[in-house]
């Protein structure tokens, strides 16, 4: 049969239309890129899944942190005016640089030269995720505060999940990252 016959080119047009239309967000082998700038409609969040565990990866080791681990904890707490609310919010929760500490990571001189070329990615359950720079969540460094919150203003965090990462130099909430699903750091060659 001639695969060119104008009913074969039409078959083929008809399938390659679906499989475009098919939305392409659902798809479990979604990329990064796809996913990045992702974000639900104004006002209101896509349903959320909600986060369970925080999984902390340092040097290619990746550890599992629970909320019973978090409670377990220092706690710290940070109050912050949310822009995006237009209400001021107290979050309680880990500083990220003590999940750090607790894991080998602090800045020293010895820690330096790594420490300064080295970010940290916070991902939720959406995929959605944002870099801080190591200068950013070390208090040796940074006058800002940025924690892992489990709580706000005395109540869990709800749709927001278990987790949700906070920082206080930033003025508006663009790198608070809800459902806290991962925290990765890597060094920048
Ligand atoms: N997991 C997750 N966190 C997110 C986002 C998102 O799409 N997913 N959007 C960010 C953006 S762009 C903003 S403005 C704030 C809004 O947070 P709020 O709606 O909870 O106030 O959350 C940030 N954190
Ligand atoms: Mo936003």
């Amino acid at each position: 049969m001639n695969p060119f016959a104008p009913r074969q080119i039409k078959l083929a047009l008809l399938v390659a239309l679906l499989a475009s239309t098919a939305c392409p967000h659902q798809a479990l082998g979604q990329t990064e890129s796809q996913a990045v700038g992702q974000s639900a409609a104004p006002g209101r969040h896509a349903p959320p899944q909600r986060s369970g565990v925080l999984t902390l990866t340092l040097n290619g080791v990746s550890r599992q942190i629970s909320p019973p681990d978090f409670a377990s904890m220092p706690q710290s707490t940070l109050k912050v005016h949310n822009t995006h609310s237009g209400r001021d919010e107290v979050y309680t929760g880990v500083a990220v640089s003590d999940l750090l500490r607790a894991s080998g990571l602090t800045f020293s001189p010895e820690t330096q030269s790594t420490f300064l070329r080295s970010y940290m990615r916070a991902q939720g359950t959406d995929f959605y995720f944002v870099l801080y720079s190591a200068s950013e969540i070390s208090p040796d460094l940074n006058t800002a505060s940025v924690i892992v919150a489990t709580r706000v203003d005395g109540h869990d965090l709800g749709d927001d999940g278990a987790f949700k990462l906070v920082s206080s130099g930033d003025k508006r909430p663009l790198r608070w990252v809800r459902n806290l699903l991962s925290l990765t750091l890597a060094t920048v060659n």
